[in-house]
């Protein structure tokens, strides 16, 4: 077994009465950011107030739903003494530290644009990792205004035909249409915004939450990369014409821009069950512990041969194969 901390959908058990402060008057909320020891939770009736977790170990993440109850000493902060259990974590697994995206999720939208030119690298680990995670994915192409856009789309076609779905669009060129395109998939749902720096997710709160003003950073050309404006995973209401939340049931999660995705919490043997183009002919193989590497009789590298599977995605599968076999199990 690997000695570093495994995360789980399990959360810790309800608190005894006994172990509360006397008088103390519990409550429901919902985890809205975390910054460090201290997140903002939000209350039913709309109010986000500073919390801290009880105990060193107790990790909250956006999207936790929380039982907390008012600290002694401040009266506007409070203590969670309770994290329900999750129906879903996404995290990273790097090799020595764990990274938790958010919980309780609907939808994961991984957020790329035609600049910076997307990594498939990355994208592959993301939807791995959403996989894993037992989450659904589509895969949004933004800065089709740019003229990169037929050669993004282009790469982006394994991945359609791996079953992915794959909308194109532009915030800042389309106005409303853009949100018109995005905005049926994210009714009712709550959605995480993932991907790299620059590709345009706070500009996407923005224009479904004009009242959340998320900072919105610029791109270097040079390096190819966004500046890592957001720094913090925060859960934001889409708002209706009044500007508040349109049902309280439609959310989007901004979070920071990604450069490294650890697929650690993954094992080799799983692996292509989670890459649908490789598993797709997998059930091929002359034999069932087939690694898709170099055995005979391989149906993975028959479809390859094939121009069923692309050359890219086989050699991020060998390469992430290798990548998890070094890590032990
Ligand atoms: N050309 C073009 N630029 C866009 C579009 N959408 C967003 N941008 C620009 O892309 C830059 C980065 O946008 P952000 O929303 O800050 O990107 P981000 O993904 O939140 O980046 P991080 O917070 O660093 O992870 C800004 O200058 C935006 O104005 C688009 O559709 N077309
Ligand atoms: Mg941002
Ligand atoms: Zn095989």
């Amino acid at each position: 077994m690997r000695s570093h901390q495994r995360l789980s959908t399990q959360s810790p058990a309800k608190p005894k009465r006994h172990d509360l402060p006397d008088g103390a008057e519990l409550h429901t909320g919902l985890v809205v950011s975390t910054h460090g020891r201290h997140c903002f939770v939000e209350t039913p009736e709309g109010r986000r107030l500073i919390c801290h977790p009880r105990g060193k170990k107790s990790e909250v993440v956006v999207g936790d739903r929380v039982t907390w109850h008012l600290t002694q000493e401040k009266a506007d902060e409070g203590v969670i003494v309770h994290i329900e259990e999750r129906r879903n974590l996404l995290y990273r697994q790097d090799e020595w530290r764990s990274k938790s995206f958010a919980a309780n999720l609907d939808l994961l939208l991984i957020w790329i644009a035609v600049e910076p030119v997307f990594s498939e690298a990355q994208l592959t680990r993301a939807l791995i990792a959403t996989e894993v995670a037992g989450i659904a994915a589509c895969i949004v192409l933004n800065k089709t205004d740019l003229p990169g856009t037929e050669v993004a789309r282009q790469r982006l076609q394994p991945y359609r035909a791996m079953g992915y779905e794959v909308i194109e669009l532009s915030l800042t060129h389309q106005g409303d249409a853009a949100k018109d395109i995005i905005l049926p998939k994210l009714r009712g749902r709550a959605s995480l915004v993932l991907g790299p720096s620059g590709a345009g997710k706070s500009t996407l709160i923005n224009t479904l939450a004009p009242h959340a003003r998320a900072e919105v950073g610029e791109i270097s050309q040079a390096l190819n990369s966004g500046k890592h404006t957001t720094t913090h995973s925060t859960w934001y209401w889409v708002e209706g014409e009044t500007g508040a939340p349109a049902d309280h049931r439609t959310a989007v999660i901004d979070s920071p821009g990604f450069q490294e995705f650890g697929l650690h919490h993954v094992t080799p043997v799983q692996l292509p069950h989670l890459m649908p183009d490789i598993a797709r002919h997998a059930t091929e193989c002359r034999f069932s512990n087939c690694t898709h590497r170099q055995e005979p009789g391989c149906g993975v590298q028959a479809a390859v041969k094939q121009g069923l599977i692309s050359p890219m995605r086989i050699s991020l599968y060998t390469a992430l194969f290798d990548e998890l076999s070094q890590t032990r199990w």
